[in-house]
């Protein structure tokens, strides 16, 4: 049966750079979900005669808002819901189900790389039907329902049994069960060269894969170990956990350093890789050897070729501006489009629908292609194994040729956390106002050559993006500014340095990247509006 209950709006159901994020014990609160499913439902004109796909990356609250959500879609008129077992997709595989069947729509509870657990967060990430996650245009409108919202509908029956393959009804809707890993595994096998991947295990090649006890465990195992052939126990903290064990499921230096540290050790395997919450996000290592993710988003698609899917050609390449311009050359050298876009994967969507591009990649560990609409862990990872087994070079032998060819790109990003909303909204008005008047003026060494606000055009809806300001110096480096969109704890100003070398590849990039830290401070008067000295975390 179904009933229509009533209810007063919250005011914080913003959707930041991917979903709705907050703190568990927010949503916890009665009517949190519900409230946000109906608008978004409302938003988007109802959902009935629809079909969507329904996962997690099974977190703290995943089992109960799936409940909550598979009874909210049955009382709305959804007509079918393909819905992992146990609650479980990830990222990308979810965005692969969207488009193979084409759906309606997509809804993925995450808050990817924050972490989980009771006192952790929760998030809810929307698709719509292009495989991608909603535009901005379509999370303001739901935003807006958010915050008028007086009633929603749900089923009132007991939970649904999610723990089994196979389709069931409730009430006229359909649900699917399915295995998460199947489809996504079936589309890997079609781009990659598996054979070759499969022969350099046999090689004897050692190989370690974190899935932070997160949702890319199953995948991982499957593909790894049982198709692949690595090792078993290649694939280490395999079992999804609500809390991920107490890890922060974000793979870089600080969070996966358990990683790192093997892989600086003598014990360390040929290569090693680690995925975040949700297998959108990627982090590359080699024998003591770590690769910057804007880095890696540049070498993959200089070795495209070595790739079945893409031995044809790639249209073009596009990355966020605050990733490294690593790839511009690439892009350059190979002839092809090239983009930069405001920071969130929503952004690459059009440039994929419309072909301009065929690879895309973020500087917060993420890397993709049009294969899917969302950054693919797994994907990435498996793109590294086909380069090493098709040209026998390791990590680092392979990151070495790609400098001596283009140069290197230092690059670190600097997190200020924290910060009181207000205060991190007015520093970046002042640096606004401040950016004309520190064109030609030298900081530290450094002279500005330009500095505005970046401002992205849309190539394919025309529609006008702010996100983030641009300080480009003689020689090379540049300083982009931008606060955070997915955080739940006050404001998070992150500053993306970089500087360019074309001879010199072995410096350490904390060092080389100092003096430029310190013209960022002074810059955005960071010690000024925060108080804060250093940086609270660098990847
Ligand atoms: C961060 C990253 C951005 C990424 C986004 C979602 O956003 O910087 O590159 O697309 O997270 O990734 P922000 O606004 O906090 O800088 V995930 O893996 O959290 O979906
Ligand atoms: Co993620």
């Amino acid at each position: 049966m179904s009933k229509t209950v009533e209810t007063t709006p919250f005011q914080n159901q913003k959707m930041g750079t991917a979903g709705i994020r907050q703190k568990v014990q927010i949503v916890k609160q009665k009517n949190y979900i519900e409230n946000f499913i109906q608008s978004l439902f409302n938003a988007i004109g109802g959902v009935e005669g629809q079909s969507f796909v329904l996962g997690g990356d099974g977190r703290y609250l995943n089992d109960i808002a799936i409940q909550t959500i598979i009874k909210m879609a049955a009382a709305n008129g959804m007509k079918k819901l393909i819905i992992g077992q146990n609650g479980m997709l990830s990222t990308p595989a979810s965005s692969h189900i969207l488009l193979k069947y084409h759906l309606d729509g997509g809804l993925t509870l995450s808050a990817s790389h924050n972490p989980g657990g009771e006192n952790g967060d929760f998030g809810i990430k929307y698709a719509t039907n292009s495989g991608g996650q909603c535009s901005s245009a379509i999370s303001e409108r739901i935003y807006q329902q958010t915050k008028q919202i007086t009633s929603y509908k749900i089923e009132d029956v007991e939970d649904i049994d999610l723990s089994k393959i196979g389709t069931q009804k409730l009430g006229n809707m359909e649900i699917e069960v399915i295995d998460p890993v199947k489809d996504y595994l079936f589309m890997m096998e079609e781009i990659f060269d598996f054979e070759a991947i499969k022969k350099l295990f046999q090689s004897g090649f050692t190989f370690v894969f974190d899935a932070m006890n997160a949702v890319t465990g199953p995948y991982a195992i499957q593909i790894f170990e049982e198709v692949l052939g690595a090792p078993k126990g290649s694939v280490h903290q395999a079992v999804p956990m609500p809390d991920f064990g107490g890890l922060h499921p974000d793979p870089n230096l600080k969070y996966a350093k358990h990683l790192v540290d093997l892989m600086y050790s003598d014990h360390a395997p040929d290569f090693a890789a680690a995925n975040d919450g949700d297998g959108d996000r990627n982090m590359i290592l080699g024998k003591k050897f770590f690769v910057s993710p804007s880095d890696s988003l540049a070498i993959l698609t200089d070795n495209y070729h070595f790739i079945p899917a893409y031995k044809n050609g790639i249209s073009g390449v596009a990355k966020s501006a605050a990733t490294s311009t690593a790839v511009k050359r690439v892009a350059e050298n190979l002839h092809i489009n090239y983009f930069e876009v405001p920071t969130g994967w929503k952004n690459f969507c059009n440039l994929m629908d419309s072909n301009r591009i065929t690879f895309c990649g973020e500087e917060s560990f993420g890397t993709g292609s049009s294969h899917i609409r969302e950054k693919d862990g797994i994907w990435a990872v498996l793109f590294w194994l086909n380069i090493i087994a098709a040209t026998g070079k390791s990590v680092e032998q392979i990151t070495r040729d790609f400098w001596k060819k283009y140069g290197r790109t230092y690059y670190l990003r600097y997190d200020f956390d924290g910060i009181d909303t207000a205060v991190a909204d007015q520093m970046m008005r002042d640096l606004e106002n401040n950016l004309t008047s520190f064109v030609g003026q030298t900081f530290n060494g450094y002279t500005v050559k330009e500095a505005y606000p970046f401002v992205y055009k849309d190539p394919v809806d025309g529609l006008e993006t702010k996100n983030g300001l641009l300080v480009y110096f003689d020689g090379g480096a540049r300083i982009c500014f931008r606060l955070s969109g997915t955080g739940t704890n006050g404001a998070t100003l992150r500053v993306y340095i970089e500087s360019y070398d074309q001879n010199d590849f072995d410096k350490n990039s904390e060092h080389e990247l100092q003096n430029l830290l310190q013209v960022a401070f002074k810059l955005a008067k960071i010690t000024e509006f925060t108080g804060k000295t250093q940086p609270d975390l660098t990847t």
